[in-house]
């Protein structure tokens, strides 16, 4: 028996609901698997959810529910967005899946049995926000960034996956597979990562409950990266190893093209056949994201139907390129392509086979070289099609296809059928058009049913036909063969969208949305008595003066007012404030913290200010009739 095609997308978390981006990923994923099908292939589709790990911890805290519970709400979203997508996945696999669970402890134990996974102590600094060991020259990059905040001393005990050893092997393989991770300037990035010398990686963590404990360890929780990766396997059944094609967001791709592959090869398995690493969709110049709270939500998209959003996010990404979302481009794109463009063509060739013909697709006798031309046309544009769309581009496929409909537009115009119908005496050239118009649209619905399943089968349907579009297969389709029967009724394949009236609608609806991010804090302190908090003299104050200070664009240097005297205090608020608005508010300041020196100036005291570990600092405020020198207490 064969292998079947098997397609991957990422996991998703769940700390939040879906947005665009992740639907664009499910959405090539299962354009690629229907593709694959209407290859003659079986395929095998998997998608699925991350629920394990602090992320999902931390929302599920905030929310004061169970992680499991959030995990539930959130995968229904998932499930639901998917079947309104039209995914035709075979599985949406969670973490928390009990086979799931099962296979990470098992191939954890076996690594460990191994000798590639082993028990240490990690002593160094940790980086909060990425839950990550950071190494010394990671350390560096963030001093350089101001973001040595999120940086903490760490001594635990860990188990350590031995990447070290597996630097040549990867490179030996990356050598030997240049096909492995595409694009290529990607595969370069990955390259260079690994050339650069690899670390053991710590795959386990005593700071997180809401995991998959370490066999016979149970205080430790394997690490979120190592379970989520394993879903691959777990879900698989026995003949489809190894995944052909697995679909990332380059956000993840050095998991997936150094990792994931060394966890494979300490396991002695296949590894996959490519990683196709995507770019991003961008908001301005941003990454569209959770934490950003600037995403857009399918179902803003979804009023125009499945199809559209399918097919602009085919037609518009460049695989492995970002690209900028509009709403504007979004409904010029399904104007000009889906209402005009082809909606345009397939409703005037059928009314024109229904008027001239009485909806009987004609067999033309002769072409003449115009003719000839566009037909010769379609057995060039659709192995073009299918030898882009294999190589999973999309874009590249589309358009291709669609200058070929801009022609037959041109080819209407000079033809000009409605004079030819006026005189028997042309009915061989007329016969011609139609056939070669009608023969454009049963191969173009051929060759878009992957990526606009409905609107494919409904233009199937006008063109005469019973069966699903979908279950047709690419290979030995007879582009030039006669219409098995009269044209079927012609309905609208696209509603033109009118732009003006919708814009504002879409605009209020997509407006930053309601995400918040999840809190980056750590847990709270231990207890202090009142007395040892009393000690800390906090007072009102009154900011009179403020200044950068020179060469640092983080330090302001400002005169702050206390009611009974004024005091020079360098705050590290740089990056949140110009010293313009920092004038006349009114602050808290800790009074009696001793004097320090920042960049040579002495500050005496220190601001108050509200922030996570990924957030600027706030300042906090006392109320506008509070006056300098009050006590806060
Ligand atoms: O990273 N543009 O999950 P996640 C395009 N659980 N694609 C985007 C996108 C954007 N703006 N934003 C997100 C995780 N994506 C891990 C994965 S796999 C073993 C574990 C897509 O919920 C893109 O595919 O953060 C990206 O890789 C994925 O969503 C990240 O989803």
């Amino acid at each position: 028996m064969s292998k079947p095609f098997y397609v991957t997308t990422p996991i998703y978390y769940v700390n939040d609901r879906p947005h665009i981006g992740h639907t664009y990923t499910t959405v090539l994923a299962d354009v690629v698997a229907r593709f694959h099908r209407m290859r003659g292939e079986e395929v095998y589709f998997l998608t699925g959810t991350d629920e394990h790990g602090q992320k999902v911890e931390k929302a599920a805290a905030a929310r004061g529910i169970t992680p499991k519970a959030l995990a539930d709400e959130v995968v229904a979203n998932y499930t639901d967005l998917w079947q309104r997508m039209g995914m035709t996945h075979f599985r949406l696999i969670r973490t928390t899946d009990q086979d799931h669970k099962e296979q990470v402890q098992r191939l954890f134990q076996r690594l460990l049995d191994k000798g590639d996974i082993y028990k240490a102590t990690y002593k160094g600094l940790y980086s909060v926000s990425d839950e990550a060991y950071v190494t010394e020259m990671q350390a560096k990059e963030l001093q350089a960034q101001g973001l040595a905040h999120q940086l903490v001393e760490l001594e635990e005990e860990t188990y350590f996956f031995r990447l070290s050893a597996y630097q040549d092997r990867l490179l030996a393989y990356f050598e030997a597979h240049p096909g492995f991770v595409q694009p290529d300037f990607r595969f370069n990035e990955v390259k260079r990562f690994v050339e650069g010398g690899l670390q053991d990686l710590s795959i386990s963590r005593t700071s997180i409950s809401w995991g998959i404990p370490v066999p016979g360890d149970e205080k430790h929780v394997i690490y979120v990266w190592f379970d989520a990766l394993l879903n691959y396997l777990s879900a698989c059944p026995a003949n489809c190893w190894p995944p052909d094609l697995q679909l990332v967001g380059k956000d993840i791709l050095r998991f997936h093209a150094v990792y994931w592959p060394a966890f494979l090869m300490s396991a002695g398995m296949f590894l996959p056949e490519t990683i196709l690493a995507h770019g991003w969709w961008l908001m301005g110049d941003d990454k569209m994201s959770k934490s950003k709270g600037n995403v857009v939500r399918p179902d803003t998209l979804l009023r125009f139907g499945n199809d559209a959003l399918r097919f602009f996010f085919m037609r518009e990404m460049q695989v492995g390129h970002d690209r900028g979302f509009s709403f504007e481009g979004f409904m010029d794109r399904l104007n000009a392509d889906l209402a005009n463009g082809l909606g345009n063509l397939a409703s005037r060739t059928l009314s024109m086979i229904q008027r001239y013909r009485g909806g009987l697709v004609p067999v033309p006798a002769v072409l003449d070289e115009q003719d000839q031309e566009l037909a010769t046309r379609l057995l060039e544009v659709f192995p073009e099609y299918l030898e882009k769309a294999r190589a999973n581009d999309f874009h590249a496929a589309l358009d291709a296809l669609w200058s070929y409909l801009r022609a037959l537009d041109g080819y209407i115009v000079k033809a000009e059928p409605w004079k030819l119908a006026k005189d028997p005496a042309n009915d061989p050239k007329l016969d011609a058009v139609l056939a070669n118009l009608y023969r454009a649209l049963r191969a173009t619905a051929l060759l878009v049913a992957p990526v606009m399943p409905g609107l494919a089968q409904s233009l199937w349907e006008s063109l005469g036909h019973s069966d699903q579009v979908g279950a047709r297969t690419f290979h030995g389709f007879a582009l030039d063969g006669p219409a098995i029967g009269p044209i079927g009724e012609s309905k609208p394949l696209f509603q033109r969208i009118d732009k003006e009236k919708e814009m504002s609608e879409l605009e209020a609806a997509a407006a930053p949305v309601e995400t918040k991010p999840t809190l980056d804090v750590p847990e709270i302190r231990e207890t202090v008595d009142a007395e040892s908090f009393f000690k800390v003299d906090l007072r009102v104050g009154r900011i009179l003066e403020a200044e950068r200070v020179p060469k640092s664009d983080k330090l302001i240097k400002m005169k702050v007012d206390l009611g009974i005297e004024q005091r020079t205090i360098v705050g590290g608020i740089g990056k949140a404030y110009e010293p313009d608005q920092l004038l006349n508010r009114l602050v808290v300041v800790v009074a009696n913290l001793a004097p320090r020196k920042l960049m040579g100036i002495e500050s005496h005291g220190m601001l108050l200010a509200a922030s996570d570990n990924a957030s600027k600092p706030y300042l906090v405020a006392p109320p506008d009739d509070a006056q300098p020198g009050f006590l806060v207490k």
